[in-house]
């Protein structure tokens, strides 16, 4: 997402030909990208409607189209090779629900969502994964097919879940500070992942690599774990803020304010 023409529009990097791509730049607004692979994903207000649609681009076919309309506030979709997940607050007073698809098909969905907020959604192969606050303070919920089920719903705030489809990881501040968790829907083993006293938060997940970012060294920095070894990796611990990292085909991108104004850097996992 970037904002230099005074609006919020989308632009695309392509990393084999090296150039940027702007997708959906204009006077219209475009904003909260994710992508998978090939398809990206975003919302686009439509003026006429004074609503707001998922948009989806296949980027070698060009291929447009749009999978959901009407919605009343932007903000991140979540795509997976199968899932789209999204949020929403249709009526104010009954809070944000979240939402998922097939992504080129549909399926029942409950008349009545949830109450409480539920937000921040993130889908992993067939599995949407959010943050609930019906019993009071933030839990973690997993959604599969028509069963939404509680990921760890006790004291404390479980905040942005994510997931690859197979393992669930989350922002967790029980012990009075933000460290990581994760659970293991097949094992159904829970997980601490990091114990230090300062921040983990904004954890990514994708193809082994869970990314997040870390102020263990007083201000932000991006850190990240390869899952098939265990190993931890300082991705970039310098000056500045480092945020909102995000991962996907052993790259991680993030936010950076090195520089004082917000720009995206990128890092590429090289495995032996
Ligand atoms: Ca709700
Ligand atoms: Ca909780
Ligand atoms: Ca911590
Ligand atoms: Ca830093």
């Amino acid at each position: 997402m970037d904002n230099r023409t005074e609006n919020p529009d989308i632009y695309l990097y392509n990393l084999i030909e090296n150039v940027e791509w702007p997708l959906a730049a204009g006077t219209e607004l475009d904003m909260y990208p994710d992508i998978r692979n090939d398809v990206v994903v975003w919302m686009h207000l439509e003026e006429e409607f004074d609503a707001w649609a998922i948009r989806t681009l296949d980027i070698p076919t060009v291929n447009r189209t749009q999978l959901v309309r009407g919605l009343s506030v932007p903000s991140r979709p979540s795509i997976s090779e199968e899932t789209l997940a999204w949020g929403d607050l249709p009526i104010a007073a009954f809070g944000w629900d979240v939402q998922k698809k097939p992504l080129y098909s549909t399926e029942a969905r409950e008349a009545i969502p949830p109450r409480g907020d539920q937000m921040n959604p993130d889908a992993g192969g067939t599995l949407a994964v959010y943050q609930d606050n019906q019993n009071g303070d933030w839990d973690v919920y997993m959604w599969s097919g028509q069963t939404r089920k509680p990921v760890f719903s006790g004291p404390g705030d479980q905040t942005r879940p994510t997931t690859d489809g197979n393992l669930i990881v989350w922002q967790d501040n029980r012990n009075g500070n933000w460290d990581l968790y994760s659970y293991d829907p097949a094992t159904g083993k829970v997980t601490q992942l990091t114990s230090d006293p300062s921040d983990q938060a904004r954890p990514h997940l994708r193809d082994g690599i869970l990314v997040w970012q870390d102020d263990r060294e007083g201000d932000w920095d991006i850190r990240a774990r390869d899952l098939s070894t265990g190993k931890e990796m300082e991705i970039f611990t310098g000056p500045g803020d480092q945020t909102d990292p995000r991962t996907g085909n052993d790259k991680i991108v993030w936010v950076d304010d090195r520089k004082g104004d917000k720009d995206v850097y990128m890092y590429e996992i090289y495995r032996d």
